[in-house]
């Protein structure tokens, strides 16, 4: 594997042809399936002699041109290519070519999950299906004909709308037709025995739409809250971007076996069941909120992604990132804004932020890649959000959807680049966003220094950015971004509250006519994507009084984040944390929102700041913190707790759930303490519980503080839930994530349970991708961690190369480890490395860590 095999934006070229339509017949068999495609090609560069098709690993049948049979020496069949030589301005291919869905364990292309067909196709999994120009610039209109065994196969999807279908005898065909012309990745297909649950929705143009949720036979119960999620997504997009679905139907498809969390296919979604499928009984309140969420984020890709799409795949923020945003807002107009906005925050904190300070850094519009499924990155998807909401915030709402009206006007059907976005924001809003286009091509978190002065009444702002270096070792410039603040009086009154353009290496901003110096209240609703650097000690009248919910959240993380290190330093606990923390446990409002700030720093929250990393350290630390709080505030937690417990009770609405989230980030408190009453409450919630919620969270406190206990629970959970897979894996997490001795014996040994299958992305991830990210035990000091799960990349690399690609992630964070760590950490690194055949896929990611 070597450099040479990257692909750069700046190679990119437009197509040579277009391919007016696709006519597609699939053919499925048990042991193989025949595709035959027929597509109209004409030439755009009249000067091309050759077309060059993508293709991998294709068996080629026949092959004519204008109803001629070709010879074979009219056209090269290579690995990655099909070349035809001497082609006309305009002209038609047949190609009959064989594939194996059955073997096809990657996952991309046509494959099997189960028992059901069906495919993922982005970015490039269509060229294994049938040679094609598998890019998304070549847009074509397609028809698909499905024939399978009636018995086995009742059901046969496709994209757009259904045209006709035929009795075969043992066997049937389904055509579906297309008319919205659609690049290759975003093609579907599905062919199965499946149990479905259908609506409709009218349109705000009165246009009937007809609503399906297929899944395995048996599990239709548990599609109800997917589909009133597609209706609120439905009706959303109208009222905010006054956006229309465009088709007769709107299928989604449940699977087992998916690489990622679902697939925005025109007309056919395809996911992963675990954002499909959910019922009190089997699913979390967090399971409930991503089902919302990634059925809202499929349905808006409808019109940021399919009616424009991108040019090439170094535009994909330009899809994912906006995608995402409309999704996160969406969630927050359901639910909370201020939940929203600090779950949001915490993800990009955790993920992004941790790419962002590591060798795999990015720019959200990468310059280049060897295997472009690495790049579904935190980078790309949430950074990418995080620009967009910058811009949101630049235009404010009405000028955004002008905006926005503009892209969609200027560029449907055509695929385009982050430049077309950003011309379509400026040009509808009069706002100069050149400047701003820094944040699609510079990698690295923006810190910004924060300096305070207080003179004769004027308050006097000094902000400094302090510009990461890129992996790339380029110079960098200055962002401009948004920066909301609000300067409060001691009774906590907002006496000043502005947005500054913040565009400058180190400007000052002056604010005049106080007579006491006000309290800054910084970053408001983390308006930007920085990290601030302030020197400050008001983190007790912000966590009491500030009115912003995100930087009275972010004042508790602050402190307690102070509070911890000066542990680690070898301090007692500051009294004055334990005092303001006090106080939250008294606040009064939504209980979902106070949960989150109670919740104490994530060790790799703490881990980002530190160099020479050291877990043991900062468990401790943090450990020594939760016993304090535990300690000091045992009766106001447990009368929250009590409260707040209603164990009969499943409701889901916004109280319940908020109920449960504060009385269980209570019991976790507690049980830092481990005591027999702690420990009795978290049994009696397991037996009451009604909620998967309750119930994992009361197997996580006994797993972590009674191992006898934990084994007769967990062997009870086993037994009640073994056949149903979705809920295993939150199993085999709890196994995974436990901090006790022996988990990677444990973690070992459940690769044999009969549950396990390591071709299920699902369980890998639950059981490997967890113990991954289990600092105390991946990084155990004798390295038994890390070679474990280098032989797990080194043996799932073969069967799926993206799956084990993203478990190399777990070692991005090598540079930043101690001594000895790091040393155990590169014998695995190089072993994985220098493996015979190793994917391209973990080959980029293992050959950046080494750098
Ligand atoms: N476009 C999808 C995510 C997705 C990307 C790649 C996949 O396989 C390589 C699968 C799904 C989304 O953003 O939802
Ligand atoms: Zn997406």
């Amino acid at each position: 594997m070597s450099e040479a095999q990257a692909i750069y934006l700046k190679d990119y070229k437009a197509p040579a042809f277009s391919i007016e339509d696709v006519n597609l017949r699939f053919e499925l068999f048990e042991e193989y399936a025949l595709v035959t495609n027929v597509m109209n090609i004409q030439k755009v560069d009249t000067g091309v002699q050759e077309l060059s098709l993508h293709c991998r690993d294709l068996e080629l049948l026949e092959f004519w041109i204008n109803d001629l049979k070709l010879q074979d020496t009219r056209y090269v069949l290579e690995e990655e290519k099909l070349t035809i030589l001497n082609v006309p301005s305009v002209f038609s291919i047949k190609i009959i070519n064989k594939i194996y869905p059955q073997n096809n364990t990657e996952l991309e292309g046509l494959y099997k999950s189960g028992s059901i067909f069906c495919t993922q196709n982005e970015p490039e999994g269509f060229r294994s299906i049938t040679p094609y120009l598998d890019r998304p610039d070549v847009m074509s209109v397609f028809t698909t004909t499905i024939v399978a065994d009636k018995e086995k196969y009742p059901v046969l999807l496709g994209n757009g709308n259904k045209k006709e279908s035929f009795d075969l005898g043992k066997r049937h065909s389904v055509t579906w037709h297309d008319p919205h012309p659609k690049p290759s990745y975003l093609f579907a297909l599905v062919a199965g025995d499946l149990g479905s649950i259908s609506d409709e929705y009218i349109t705000a143009s009165g246009e009937n739409v007809e609503l399906n949720i297929y899944c395995d036979l048996g599990n239709e119960s548990k599609c109800h809250h997917a589909m009133k999620s597609l209706k609120e997504a439905m009706l959303w997009d109208e009222e905010k971007y006054g956006r229309e679905y465009d088709l007769e139907i709107y299928n989604i498809v449940a699977v087992d076996s998916f690489n990622m969390g679902a697939m925005e296919n025109k007309g056919l979604n395809i996911f992963n069941s675990a954002y499909v499928l959910a019922d009190e009984d089997s699913a979390s309140d967090a399971n409930f909120m991503g089902i919302q969420s990634v059925i809202a984020h499929e349905y808006f890709h409808n019109w940021t992604g399919n009616r424009i799409t991108c040019r090439d795949w170094f535009q994909l923020t330009l899809k994912e990132g906006l995608t995402v945003f409309r999704d996160q807002c969406f969630s927050a107009d359901l639910n909370s804004q201020e939940v929203q906005r600090i779950e949001d925050v915490k993800s990009l904190r955790e993920r992004q932020f941790v790419e962002d300070a590591s060798p795999t850094a990015h720019p959200i519009q990468p310059k280049s890649y060897i295997s472009m499924n690495n790049f579904y990155t935190a980078t790309v998807y949430e950074k990418g959000a995080e620009v967009i909401r910058m811009i949101h915030t630049l235009l404010g709402e009405e000028l955004y959807r002008k905006a926005t009206d503009l892209y969609f006007e200027t560029f449907d059907g055509q695929a385009v680049t982050t430049k077309d976005f950003l011309w379509a924001m400026s040009s509808a809003s009069g706002v100069d966003l050149s400047a701003f286009e820094l944040w699609y091509h510079q990698s690295g978190t923006p810190k910004l220094k924060v300096e305070e002065k207080f003179e004769n009444g004027v308050y006097t702002l000094t902000l400094t950015q302090v510009i990461p270096n890129t992996v790339e070792g380029r110079a960098q410039k200055p962002y401009f971004f948004p920066l909301k603040i609000a300067l409060l009086d001691e009774d906590a009154k907002e006496v000043v509250t502005e947005t500054l353009k913040v565009s400058k290496e180190s400007e000052s901003f002056h604010f005049e006519g106080f007579n006491l110096k006000p309290v800054l209240s910084i970053n408001r609703d983390f308006s930007a994507p920085i990290i601030i650097e302030q020197e400050y000690n008001n983190f007790a009248f912000l966590m009491k009084h500030d009115t912003n919910g995100f930087v009275k959240y972010e004042a508790a993380q602050i402190f307690a984040i102070e509070t911890i290190e000066a542990i680690m330093r070898g301090e007692e606990v500051n009294p004055r944390f334990s005092e303001a923390y006090g106080h939250l446990l008294d606040l009064e409002g939504d209980l979902s929102y106070k949960a989150l700030l109670l919740e104490l720093p994530t060790v790799s929250t703490l881990m980002q700041r530190m160099s020479d990393i050291d877990f043991d350290v900062i468990y401790e630390a943090k450990e020594k913190l939760s016993q304090h709080l535990a300690q000091n505030f045992q009766e106001k937690l447990l009368a929250i707790y009590e409260v707040n417990h209603e164990p009969g009770s499943f409701g889901m609405d916004a109280l319940a759930i908020s109920k449960r989230a504060i009385k269980n980030r209570a019991l976790k408190i507690l049980s830092a303490l481990e005591t027999r009453d702690v420990i009795e409450i978290a049994k009696r919630q397991y037996e009451e519980s009604v909620t998967m919620t309750d119930r994992v969270v009361a197997l996580d406190v006994l797993e972590n503080t009674d191992p006898e206990y934990a084994e007769v629970t967990l062997a009870d959970f086993y037994s009640k839930y073994k056949k149903q897979t979705l809920v295993m894996n939150k199993y085999f997490s709890i196994l995974a994530a436990s901090h006790r001795e022996g988990t990677l014996d444990r973690v070992m040994a459940l690769q044999n349970d009969a549950v396990y299958d390591e071709k299920v992305p699902n369980l890998v991830r639950s059981l490997i991708g967890v113990f991954a990210r289990n600092y105390k035990h991946f990084h155990a000091k004798n390295g038994y961690g890390y070679k474990f799960v280098a032989d797990k990349i080194i043996e799932i690399d073969k069967i799926n190369p993206q799956m084990a690609s993203g478990l190399c992630g777990a070692f991005k964070i090598y540079n930043k480890m101690n001594e000895k760590n790091k040393s155990m950490m590169k014998v695995e690194l190089s072993r994985i490395i220098s493996t015979h055949e190793l994917s391209k896929n973990s080959f980029e990611i293992i050959s950046k860590i080494l750098k």
